[in-house]
């Protein structure tokens, strides 16, 4: 199976460090492209990085994955709560998702607790601050090995 990962992010992450810290902290999505990169290259695994406040963007970078990937660690954002075409599109990819939410979303509005995604995702990490991606990575990583032996 291919070691390459896709880690795609949704609508506000690319001001993540300066949108509301108290709820998504103080880190910048370079420092996590950075971080997500360091892991990978640790793991021997090869990684695309992408934010896009488009929805088509996160889709099309789904039907690249089709092809090429091993995996997906997805945080949606605020699509997480809308968008069936992003679910439909995960529908299309058969290797493993990872939905990641750096809040508890579950901890806060009504709204925010269902995901379209969390239908096809094969595991689910809120909470955990951005280390959710690293812990993501580190998942996909797992599943990727168990598929190639
Ligand atoms: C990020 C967002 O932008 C919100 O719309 C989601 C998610 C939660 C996060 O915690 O990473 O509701």
């Amino acid at each position: 199976m291919t070691r390459l990962v896709f880690v795609l992010n949704g609508p506000n992450l690319n001001l993540l460090g300066k949108r509301q810290p108290h709820i998504y902290g103080h880190e910048t999505l370079a420092d996590v492209e950075r971080d997500c990169r360091s892991l990978c290259a640790e793991l021997n695994l090869d990684l695309r990085f992408h934010q896009s406040n488009r929805e088509y963007e996160i889709i099309d970078w789904i039907h690249e994955a089709r092809e090429t990937a091993g995996g997906i660690a997805i945080n949606p954002a605020a699509f997480t709560h809308t968008s069936v075409a992003i679910l439909d599109a995960l529908n299309t990819f058969d290797s493993p998702v990872i939905e990641v939410h750096i809040s508890n979303v579950h901890k806060r509005e009504a709204f925010r607790h269902h995901s379209f995604v969390s239908q096809r995702a094969d595991a689910v990490i809120a909470g955990a601050g951005t280390q959710g991606y690293l812990l993501a990575i580190r998942r996909l990583h797992r599943l990727i090995e168990e598929a190639s032996k």
